[in-house]
């Protein structure tokens, strides 16, 4: 252990931990921007290019950037001298000297870390007139938007992409002024591998990188009369919504989200979590068909569009792992505009399906062609995040936190505790197994939570028994922990029989469209546990004994894994 003095306070630390660790240890928080700390997803951001965690250490001449500096035996460490104070202001102060002064109309006005410093250290004006650049908005791709002008070069999105998904788009080039990070060749973002898995968003601290808005479209159809615009939830939006109104994150808030989806004028307020049941249904009977069949081993879970995006780009050999089912949102879909429009008795051409998710890659996947009743007909037509929603709510006046509690639709609003976990990692195998365990033995699951398939670890596994074989499951969130495992695939090294992947680190309560979490784990471990109160808290908690998706298969689709069930819920992948 190494003892130092912060601000007078005398402070005991682990070896190899930095000033910023250090002091933070003892609540003292020293400002930071490109700074990213999430080392239990064993991620980092090392470069120290901001210069804004600068702190004065007794017996050195300069000051030492507090996040990429150790801690030493007897150091003296002084965080809030006039001297740190003001280097600090002098570096947000040179940031803005050639960044935008668009604050007001920027996407990220009021969430920007660059805005956020400069009020607190109190920035009136800027010394240095600097040229702004003035290079083109990339608005290539249904997910991303990248506006290079407010890039501050912090390198957190590069970090993110390279190291965490592997997936490497961004790199810094150009020289001085004009650097900036950008995909190779300055390509445009839809040209490259990128899976618009929103990570490099979700981690961008100014405006550079934001997601594609489509509110102004929700508003046009709902104000449209010929339309039954309906909206489904994902998971994970109920645990992070609140957040955006004041509450802790992890409160679940689904009682005043579906009451505000009501006042904002959709026609019927449904639920994701009834689609995912529903998904357990068909992927559940997949595995039991492959086991029987002794077809191929592992089957990998394919509700993340930017994991699916991932393995057709970077392991067009494996096409015929990953199980054939959409994702929930678009099975949803698709039943939303046979069935229930049959029930309502509208043609699906007036349906207009929203999905409110976590993620930016909806919006890409809503998007391909395959996903489709018709080339006319998506089975989801707009996909809006978190984020969006909130705005939403906020641009209509509502009074979030003073709602009372209202409940989903009906058919299709019921759902089991499976599926509430499906948001959060580890959760879409757990309901898998819940199901396939009773069908395959014929008997009650009676623990039905898996506790070592749960928790931040980027990799981690179980074994189940059922009749006598032992089933090996694993799970991997982020998708350099995915490269992991397929490069293990291709190798015939891997020993596991099923998979669950999500391209967000922390699975869908992580997503990039999600309130930002600043790079803060514990944010996500509180949504976590917000997604197993609910499970706890649901009358019935395995997708096969909920009674609407019953009916549903008594009433139209017919048998789980069957003709209609393939036409309509299952879809093939291309290299
Ligand atoms: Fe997800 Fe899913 S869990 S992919 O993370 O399978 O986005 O929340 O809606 O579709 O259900 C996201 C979440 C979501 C789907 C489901
Ligand atoms: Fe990389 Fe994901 Fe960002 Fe695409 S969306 S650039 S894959 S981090």
């Amino acid at each position: 252990a190494i003892n130092l003095t912060i601000n007078g306070m005398a402070v005991t630390v682990p070896e190899g931990t930095t000033i910023l660790e250090a002091a933070s240890s003892v609540n003292i928080n020293i400002p930071t921007l490109c700074y990213l700390n999430l080392h239990e997803m064993k991620m980092n951001n090392h470069i120290a290019s901001c210069r804004v965690c600068m702190v004065e250490v007794e017996g050195r001449r300069n000051l030492a950037p507090s996040c990429s500096t150790p801690v030493a035996e007897g150091m003296v460490v002084k965080t809030e001298t006039h001297r740190a104070i003001e280097a600090r202001r002098t570096m947000v102060e040179l940031l803005l000297s050639d960044h935008p002064k668009s604050c007001l109309t920027c996407a990220k006005n009021l969430d920007c870390e660059l805005q956020k410093l400069a009020a607190e250290l109190g920035v009136r004006g800027i010394p240095f007139e600097g040229e702004e650049t003035n290079h083109p908005k990339d608005t290539s791709s249904y997910s991303i938007v990248r506006d290079p002008n407010k890039c501050i070069m912090c390198r957190r999105c590069e970090t993110m992409c390279t190291e965490v998904q592997t997936v490497g788009v961004y790199s810094g080039s150009g020289r001085g002024f004009h650097t900036v990070v950008q995909p190779a060749f300055g390509r445009s973002l839809i040209d490259t591998a990128c899976t618009f898995c929103g990570q490099c968003l979700a981690v961008c601290p100014t405006g550079a990188l934001t997601e594609v808005d489509h509110v102004g479209k929700v508003w046009r159809e709902l104000n449209n009369p010929k339309k039954t615009v309906i909206v489904q939830t994902a998971p994970a939006v109920r645990v992070a919504l609140g957040e955006l109104f004041g509450e802790e994150p992890g409160t679940v808030v689904t009682g005043k989200m579906v009451a505000a989806l009501r006042r904002l004028g959709f026609d019927k307020v449904f639920d994701t979590d009834f689609a995912a049941d529903l998904t357990i249904m068909e992927e559940a009977s997949e595995l039991a068909h492959r086991l029987k069949h002794e077809e191929t081993l592992p089957i990998l879970t394919s509700c993340c569009p930017g994991w699916v995006k991932f393995f057709e780009h970077q392991f067009p050999d494996l096409l015929d792992i990953p199980s054939s089912c959409k994702s929930p949102h678009e099975m949803f879909g698709v039943i939303a505009k046979t069935y229930l429009a049959g029930k309502m008795g509208i043609d699906p051409k007036d349906m207009v399906v929203v999905s409110v998710m976590p993620c930016v890659a909806k919006k890409y996947e809503a998007a391909r062609p395959e996903l489709a009743i018709k080339p006319e007909i998506p089975d989801v037509d707009i996909v809006i995040t978190t984020r969006e929603l909130g705005r939403m709510i906020h641009e209509a006046g509502i009074d979030f936190k003073s709602l009372k509690d209202e409940d989903f639709d009906r058919p299709l609003g019921e759902s089991s505790g499976a599926s509430v976990i499906f948001g959060t990692t580890g959760g879409v195998i757990e309901a898998a197994l819940r199901t396939a365990y009773e069908w395959l033995t014929g008997s009650t699951l009676e623990n039905v939570e898996f506790e070592s398939l749960r928790g931040m670890e980027g990799v981690k596994s179980a074994k189940v028994t059922i009749n006598g074989r032992t089933l090996k499951i694993g799970v991997a969130h982020g998708l350099g922990n995915a490269r992991t495992i397929l490069e293990g695939i291709r190798a015939g090294e891997c020993q596991l029989d099923a998979i669950e992947i999500m391209a967000c680190p922390g699975g869908c309560i992580g997503g990039g469209g999600q309130p930002y979490h600043h790079g803060n784990i514990e944010i996500l471990k509180a949504r976590a546990e917000g997604l197993y109160k609910e499970d706890r808290d649901k009358p019935i908690r395995k997708s096969h004994e909920n009674k609407e998706i019953l009916a549903l298969y008594d009433e139209f689709l017919g048998k789980p894994y069957g003709e209609k069930a393939h036409e309509l819920l299952h879809t093939s992948y291309t290299a």
